[in-house]
């Protein structure tokens, strides 16, 4: 029993050495182990003299139990006292929460949005789910018409006697639906998202970001229109950026253009626009002889890829945090 006693005051000793949870688990294997100090005592019990046994195998067995508990609380102490190292020191200054960050579409659409509110425009929105009516017929695109083939259209299944619906393929739309409630001057764009049925590759993906712009006034005439585009592109890529006019055909305009940008070597086509045809200013209630105006309809997608370099546009839609990462902290 002696002996008990001068064992526990030394297994107590080495368990305060103990100073970390791996210490107190090799402190409980040499203790309390298959091969440790006491489980070879409590092995022992059986060679005693009959007359002991018992009470030697009781002590023992208490001790094994107080040793299990001595090494529970102190690996507990030792726990606690770790959690108030780590804790909060109220008196540092705060440190910013580790945050998700704007999109690279996100962050060229507020650009376009700001660049165009500094030239005199009007920010509207309208809904991605629109009327065949206003996506094509009263843009002068009837149904069978062959530019109809110019956007390839996903359609809304709905009431087969009601208005047929679609996901709208560009902005122009919202041409329509300014003009019924607004009066000239107009000065607008429209940015939201539009939707085509078609094969993605480097620069067309099946859901894009357009911004629209319509300006209808008194006597403005192409050179307004080549003016303000131009002075757009100036302002979003600096003086000298490379750009050029072709002719385009949208059945909306007359006339129509397209403006590219130089990118890679080669061009890149940013917008559709042209001067708003006259059937479509009388249909809002205007006259064509008063008023004129002109319209574009300008990829964001396109234009975030000028601006940042980005070679294939499939990569703003894939949710590689990689790619998304390197815009983290832009504004
Ligand atoms: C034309 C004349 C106007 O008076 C007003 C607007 C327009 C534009 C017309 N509504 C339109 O959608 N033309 S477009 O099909 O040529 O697209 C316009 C721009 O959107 C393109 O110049 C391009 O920058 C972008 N775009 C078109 N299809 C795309 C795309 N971007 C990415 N993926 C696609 N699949």
């Amino acid at each position: 029993m002696d002996d008990l006693e001068a064992l526990e005051a030394e297994a107590r000793a080495s368990l305060a050495e103990a100073g970390d949870e791996a210490a107190v688990d090799a402190w409980r294997v040499a203790w309390l182990g298959r091969r440790g100090r006491l489980t070879t005592v409590l092995r022992g019990v059986r060679d005693l003299p009959p007359e002991v046994r018992p009470r030697v195998g009781a002590g023992a067995n208490r001790l094994k139990a107080a040793l299990e508990d001595a090494g529970d609380e102190h690996r507990t102490r030792l726990l606690a006292s770790a959690a108030d190292a780590e804790s909060i020191d109220v008196s540092l200054p705060g440190r910013n929460p580790p945050l998700g960050s704007l999109h690279p579409i996100t962050l060229t659409r507020r650009l376009l949005e700001r660049t165009f509110r500094d030239m005199g425009f009007d920010v509207v929105e309208g809904p991605d789910v629109e009327l065949e009516e206003y996506n094509f017929d009263r843009l002068r695109i009837p149904a069978g018409h062959p530019a109809r083939d110019m956007w390839d259209t996903i359609w809304v299944a709905g009431d087969d006697d009601g208005p047929r619906q679609l996901l709208r393929t560009h902005t122009s739309p919202m041409q329509i639906r300014y003009l019924e409630r607004r009066e000239p001057p107009i000065r607008v764009i429209v940015p939201g998202a539009c939707y085509r049925y078609e094969a993605t590759d480097a620069t067309h993906e099946w859901m894009l970001t357009q911004i629209e712009g319509l300006v209808i006034d008194e006597n403005l005439s192409f050179a307004h229109l080549k003016g303000t585009l131009e002075a757009f592109v100036r302002r979003m890529f600096g003086a000298d950026i490379e750009t050029r006019f072709r002719c385009d055909y949208f059945p909306f305009v007359e006339p129509g253009a397209e403006l590219g940008v130089r990118w890679q070597g080669d061009w890149l086509e940013v917008l559709g626009c042209g001067m708003v045809h006259p059937e479509i200013i009388e249909d809002a209630g205007l006259d064509p002889e008063r008023y004129t105006g002109f319209a574009f309809g300008m990829g964001v997608e396109r234009v975030a890829m000028l601006r940042y370099g980005v070679r294939d546009i499939r990569h703003f839609y894939r949710n590689d945090v990689r790619f998304l990462r390197q815009f983290e902290g832009r504004r």
